[in-house]
C-alpha cells in the first residue's frame, strides 16, 4: 500500500531532498510551508505539479510550527504514516538574536506535533522523525561524539533542540510511539542556505572568480565541523523510520575539517591557492599568485558561545541501518562551487542586460 509522509520544513534544504527521495520511493508526500510575502518554494518547484493534473503525489499545506490548531488540522487531514519534523529556525547565530522565537518553533513546535499525534489517536499509526543535531554536544564532553555522549548545548538553538530531543524520547517511552531522533552532523549541498558557512564560502568563491565580489568576510576560522552531503543524509532519516525498534542515531562522516581548510579547498576549485597571514581578527587569506587579500575576519560573525569541534561516530548507523556516507568532502566542495559558478554566471548575464542582481552577502 502506498505510504503517506508529512514533512515539516519542506521548503528547506533537507525538506527538498527528502521530498524527492520519498517520491522516488513511491510515497505520497505532503509538506507544510509557511506563508511568506515572496515565494519560498525555489527548492521544490521542480517537483510541484499543478494540483488539477492527474496522479498528483505531492501536496503543500500552509502552516507554522507555532500554531497548534493548524498542525492538528493538517495531521488529521493527511493521516500520515510518517512525519519528518524538519522545520526549525535553524541558524545558530540567528538564535542568539531571536531566542524566544527559536524556542517556540524548534522546542514547542516539536511538542505540538507529538501532541497532535496523541490527540488524534495516531500513536500506533504515525512514525515520527525529529531533526536533532550535533549542536546538542556543544562544549564537547567526548570525541568522537556518539549516541551516548553527554549533551552540553551552547546556543538558544541548541537548547531548544535539546528540549525537542528529550520530548521525542519521552513520548516514545510514555506512549509507546515510534518516535526517533536522528542526531545529524552538519550536512551541506548546493541547496544549503546562503548564510551557513559552507555555502557562504562557495558562493563567494564563485562571485570572486567572476568579478562580482572582492572579498569574503568570515568569523571563527578555527571551528571544526564534520561536513557531509545532505542528499546522503536524508536517506538515513528514512532508514531510521524503517527499523523494528524506534531508536536514536548519530549520522556523520567521521571526519572533521576546519573552516579555514574548507576555504582553501573551495578556492582551489577555481585555481587559487590561499596563504594565511596574521592571526586572530588580523588574519587574512591572500591569493598566492597576486597577493590580493581575498578573505578577512569580521568579529561580527563571532558567536557569544562557540562550538569549536564536532566529529561524529556513525558506527551505530553503519551496523544497524547499513548506512554510510557516499560523498567525500572534496566532491561536496567541488559540487557546491560548480553550482555557485553557474548561478554567478546567470547573475553576470543579468547585470550585463541591465537587470539588478542580489548583492546580499551576510
Ligand atoms: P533550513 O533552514 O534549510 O530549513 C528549515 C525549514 O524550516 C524551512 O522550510 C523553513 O521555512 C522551515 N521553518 C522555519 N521556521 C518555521 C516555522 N515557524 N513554521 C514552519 N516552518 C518553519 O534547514 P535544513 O534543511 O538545513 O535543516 C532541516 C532540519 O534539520 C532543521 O530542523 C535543522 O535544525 C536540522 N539540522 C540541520 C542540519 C544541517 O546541517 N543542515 C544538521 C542537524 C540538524 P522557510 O523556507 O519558509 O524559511
Ligand atoms: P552551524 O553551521 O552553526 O554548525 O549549524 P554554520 O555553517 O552556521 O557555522 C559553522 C561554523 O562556521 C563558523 N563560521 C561562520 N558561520 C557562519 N554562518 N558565517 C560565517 O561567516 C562564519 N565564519 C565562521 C561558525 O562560527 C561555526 O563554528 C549548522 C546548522 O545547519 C544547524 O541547524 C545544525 O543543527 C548544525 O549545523 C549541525
Amino acid at each position: 500500500m502506498q505510504k503517506r509522509a508529512l514533512i515539516t520544513g519542506i521548503t528547506g534544504q533537507d525538506g527538498a531532498y527528502l521530498a524527492e527521495f520519498l517520491l522516488e520511493k513511491g510515497y505520497e508526500v505532503h509538506g507544510i510551508k509557511r506563508r511568506t510575502s515572496l515565494f519560498n518554494t525555489d527548492r521544490i518547484d521542480h517537483i510541484y505539479k499543478d494540483q488539477h493534473e492527474d496522479d498528483v503525489k505531492f501536496f503543500l499545506h500552509y502552516g507554522d510550527m507555532t500554531d497548534s490548531t493548524n498542525l492538528i488540522r493538517i495531521i488529521q487531514q493527511v493521516q500520515p504514516d510518517e512525519i519528518y519534523n524538519l522545520a526549525a529556525q535553524s541558524h545558530v547565530q540567528v538564535s542568539f538574536d531571536t531566542p524566544e522565537y527559536t524556542a517556540n518553533a524548534d522546542a514547542l513546535g516539536t511538542l505540538r506535533i507529538l501532541e497532535a499525534i496523541r490527540i488524534l489517536g495516531l500513536e500506533k499509526k504515525t512514525k515520527f522523525y525529529q531533526a536533532s543535531t550535533s549542536e546538542l554536544y556543544g562544549l564537547v564532553q567526548e570525541t568522537p561524539q556518539k549516541e551516548t555522549t553527554p549533551f552540553y548545548p551552547r546556543s538558544p538553538y541548541a537548547a531548544a533542540k535539546l528540549y525537542a530531543y528529550w520530548i521525542t524520547v519521552n513520548y516514545r517511552e510514555a506512549y509507546g510511539m515510534y518516535a526517533c531522533n536522528g542526531i545529524l552532523f552538519n550536512h551541506e549541498s548546493p541547496l544549503r542556505g546562503e548564510t551557513f558557512v559552507t555555502r557562504k564560502i562557495t558562493r563567494a568563491v564563485a562571485r570572486i572568480k567572476l568579478g562580482m565580489q572582492n572579498k569574503l568576510y568570515l568569523g571563527n576560522l578555527d571551528a571544526k565541523r564534520d561536513w557531509g552531503f545532505a542528499k546522503d543524509y536524508v536517506e538515513a532519516m528514512w532508514l531510521i523510520l524503517q527499523q523494528e525498534q524506534a531508536e536514536d542515531f548519530v549520522i556523520a562522516t567521521g571526519q572533521t575539517t576546519k573552516v579555514r581548510d574548507f576555504v582553501e579547498l573551495a578556492f582551489q576549485e577555481i585555481g587559487i591557492e590561499i596563504l594565511w597571514q596574521g592571526s586572530g581578527v588580523e588574519e587574512k587569506g591572500i591569493d598566492k599568485a597576486t597577493g590580493k587579500v581575498l578573505v578577512e575576519v569580521d568579529p561580527r560573525y563571532f558567536r557569544p558561545t562557540e562550538v569549536e569541534l564536532l566529529l561524529g561516530d556513525p558506527s551505530k548507523a553503519k551496523v544497524k541501518l547499513g548506512w554510510e556516507p557516499k560523498t567525500t568532502l572534496d566532491e561536496l566542495v567541488s559540487m557546491m562551487v560548480r553550482e555557485d559558478l553557474k548561478s554567478a554566471e546567470r547573475d553576470v548575464l543579468c547585470e550585463k542586460n541591465g537587470f539588478e542582481v542580489r548583492q546580499y552577502n551576510e
